[in-house]
């Protein structure tokens, strides 16, 4: 009867372990990284966001800000892009526009468009380009100083206070008769 009761007591123990084996696999493979927490590690963001606009929402997405660094190593969350595009010396009046998506919790914008003086020429002539961001519905909210650095041309922005929207980085020729190619970066910080 001992050899029973311990035989019993064997069983007992081997089913209970793989009872609570199977709850934390169960746990395990039903709780997503971070899942419950985003909240916490960032209160200023909406989960069902979608700061980097790559579909995945923010409280899924590994990397929500696309920079490299996963969420987990990341202590500044910024989405960031470059671009380049080029007017034509009649293009006056004419626009590049780029697309650019806000969140909640953003902190500001900040961008840059930078072009070269056009040669040969007299002397170095600079296309007179304007930069600016705006709404989808035409309301400039920010507009680039420029600075001119030798045959350089930077145009700068920052724009504070921004609702969580879809805005217009515009880059348009304001007159004269110079085109030429440009370059430029934004980045959107977030809290
Ligand atoms: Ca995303
Ligand atoms: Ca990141
Ligand atoms: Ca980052």
């Amino acid at each position: 009867m001992v050899q029973s009761d311990t035989l019993v007591g064997i069983v007992g123990a081997v089913i209970l372990v793989a009872v609570m084996g199977g709850v934390f696999a169960y746990e395990y493979t039903q709780a997503p990284p971070g899942a419950g927490t985003f909240s916490s590690l960032y209160p200023s963001l909406d989960p069902m966001g979608d700061i980097d606009s790559d579909g995945i929402e923010n409280e899924v997405d590994d990397d929500l800000d696309n920079d490299g660094i996963a969420n987990d190593m990341d202590n500044e969350t910024t989405f960031a892009a470059s671009f380049s595009g080029s007017l034509s010396p009649a293009a006056e009046g004419s626009e590049f526009i780029l697309p650019v998506h806000v969140d909640q919790g953003i902190l500001h914008v900040v961008g840059n468009v930078t072009y070269a003086a056009v040669f040969p020429a007299p002397a170095p002539v600079v296309p007179a380009f304007s930069a600016s961001l705006r709404t989808a519905e035409g309301e400039t909210v920010a507009t680039a100083t420029s600075q001119v650095t030798g045959s350089t041309v930077m145009l700068s922005f920052e724009a504070m206070d921004l609702a969580p929207d879809e805005y217009e980085l515009v880059v348009s020729h304001s007159g004269g008769d110079i085109g030429g190619d440009f370059t430029g970066n934004y980045a959107v910080h977030y809290e």
